[in-house]
């Protein structure tokens, strides 16, 4: 596959001589467990719909038939943006099924991101859900589809499509199976790129994340075993699922190899989760810090039986000591956190840890085939024991290059094949990371990142905007939000309103990428080689928010 950078052959003999790689496709995992545990219960949704093992594989069959039917082919890019209702985790294993690429996009990105994705990718597909929280996404694909005319199918989940566009929801009704068989599926190659995942947080505009049937199954089965999920596990995702930490680390994918159930939420407010925490008697919640902050603080929490909740699993921003030392007091379970990426490192605390380990650090790798360096980022040396520097990983789940991205990748990774995560931390004197900080330009809000300069790059199309810059400003709830220092053009006016409306509107970003305060300037600092200061920026929108408080 153009445009994807393989692990060099000497990593995969070893990776695979380890047994890391077990040159099984994704499917096939999947399928064993679909037989395995045909009559236990695969999925139950927030809406109440009920998915047994046997069900989901076979609608997953049925729908890759389909897939196939309409004329998509292996290695064939498909955008899956759906919100958290079941036919997103039906579509995403049928596609992987019919050998089709998922994008994994948000249901909040809109034309800007979208439109992005088809282009660089050159997708066939898009899948969808109908209207959601009144925003209309087949009409969203048919303006991305006017400027990419290789985007030829629009499907859609969840109600009646529009004419030209393809109904899931009938196609999950209609046996194509007695009609076709299932050699009409091809077979992958497990060491070649099952999904694109988005990039959380670099530098510059999106990128799109190469995960492999071999790496991203390795993923998935290691760290069901850190998470200790077993066929009693009910485990919650109310992020959205197309997101690594919920379809691979281990969400979906993790809880169906281990015959456990997963409940899916369309609905992250903290009392509708701890609504479905009691109902259906979740063990494992997946959450990021703002969900544990707002369970912990909600007034109606002792309503809810959570008695049988054994771990929070948190990642996406740093969970703040004092919290995490709340959660087993109040509400009763244990937490293991997880420093993630969806470029594969992830370091998990574990469960058997001292509490110090647990309450304080980001863990440490999960697979002993995972290597790291902290290193400074100005030498490229290894710093010394304790101090802080960006920190490197390769290992059989870290992939070695973006998608079409050779020029970042020149930057991204270096010639050993490590990836540079962009991410400051340091090692604790057990063997831990702890995250500090970063050195990559991106805000970090309640988990959800969002790149400064693709933002900029909007601002910037402004009439009213000489310059911009795009710096996290710190919030008790989310972590950070986002703060644009705007310097206007002569005699022009421009206020908060004025420029959201226009990225909205003109620019049609998604939303949660939206500046939530703007600062007027005269003039940006500068460092000493002239450079915009976006740390004397940050100190300065802290401070004011500090003596605003
Ligand atoms: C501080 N920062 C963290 C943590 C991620 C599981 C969990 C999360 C993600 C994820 C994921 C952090 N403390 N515990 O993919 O599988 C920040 C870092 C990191 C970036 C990656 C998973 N956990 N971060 O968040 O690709 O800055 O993955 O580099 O979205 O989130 O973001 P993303």
């Amino acid at each position: 596959m153009e445009g994807f950078t393989p692990w060099p052959m000497d990593f995969a003999e070893k990776y695979r001589s380890a047994g890391y790689w077990i040159d099984q496709t994704i499917s096939e995992v999947m399928d064993e467990s679909f037989a395995k545990y045909a009559s236990r219960t695969a999925l139950i949704t927030s809406g109440g719909r009920e998915f047994k093992y046997s069900d989901l594989g076979n609608l997953a069959t049925r729908l890759a038939l389909h897939l196939v039917n309409l004329g998509l082919r292996p290695y064939d890019r498909l955008i899956l943006q759906m919100p958290n209702i079941p036919e997103v985790a039906i579509t995403y294993l049928a596609a992987l099924k019919a050998g089709v690429i998922p994008i994994m996009a948000l249901f909040a990105h809109r034309e800007a991101e979208i439109g992005f994705f088809a282009e660089l990718a050159e997708a066939r597909a898009i899948a969808v859900g109908t209207a959601w929280r009144g925003f209309d996404y087949e009409e969203m694909a048919a303006n991305v589809q006017t400027k990419n005319p290789q985007l030829k199918m629009v499907l859609v989940a969840g109600g009646e499509p529009k004419k030209g566009n393809y109904s899931i929801d009938a196609m999950l009704q209609d046996p194509i199976e007695k009609r076709m068989g299932l050699n009409e599926l091809p077979r992958q190659d497990p060491n070649l790129p099952a999904v694109l995942l988005l990039s959380g947080g670099t530098t510059g505009i999106p990128k799109l994340i190469p995960r492999t049937h071999n790496d991203y199954t390795y993923n998935f089965l290691c760290n069901a075993d850190i998470c200790g999920l077993n066929e009693n596990t009910v485990s919650l995702v109310a992020i959205p699922q197309e997101h690594n930490f919920a379809v691979a680390c281990p969400g979906l994918k993790g809880v169906l190899s281990k015959g456990g159930c997963e409940i899916l939420s369309d609905n992250p407010s903290p009392e509708a989760m701890m609504e479905l925490i009691a109902k259906h008697h979740v063990t494992h919640c997946i959450a990021v810090p703002t969900m544990i902050v707002g369970m912990l603080n909600h007034p109606n929490r002792r309503k809810y039986d959570m008695s049988s909740l054994e771990v929070i699993l948190t990642g996406g921003s740093k969970l703040n000591p004092e919290v995490a030392l709340r959660i087993k007091p109040e509400l009763g379970c244990d937490v293991q956190q997880v420093l993630g990426m969806a470029e594969g490192p992830l370091y998990w605390t574990r469960r058997d840890d001292p509490l110090e380990v647990q309450l304080h650090t980001q863990g440490r790798p999960q697979s002993p085939g995972d290597e790291f360096r902290i290193v400074d980022p100005v030498t490229e040396t290894d710093v010394q024991q304790g101090e802080v520097g960006e920190l490197w990983c390769r290992g059989p789940h870290i992939i070695r290059g973006y998608y079409r991205a050779p020029d970042h990748n020149a930057k991204a990774f270096t010639e050993e094949g490590f990836y540079k995560s962009g991410d400051l931390v340091r090692l604790h004197h057990t063997g831990n990371v702890v995250v500090e900080g970063r050195i990559k330009d991106c805000i970090n809000r309640g988990g959800e990142k969002i790149s400064a300069e693709e933002v900029e790059d909007h601002i910037l199309a402004h009439p009213a905007v000489a310059n911009c810059a795009y710096v996290a400003m710190p919030d008790p709830l989310m972590g950070e939000r986002a703060c644009v220092y705007v310097i206007p053009r002569h005699d022009s006016s421009i206020n908060l309103k004025t420029l959201n409306e226009f990225l909205l509107q003109e620019r049609k970003i998604a939303k949660f990428k939206l500046p939530e305060r703007l600062e007027l300037v005269d003039a940006f600092p500068l460092t000493p080689v002239g450079k915009v200061n976006k740390k004397a920026l940050r100190q300065m929108i802290a401070e004011r928010v500090e003596l605003e408080r």
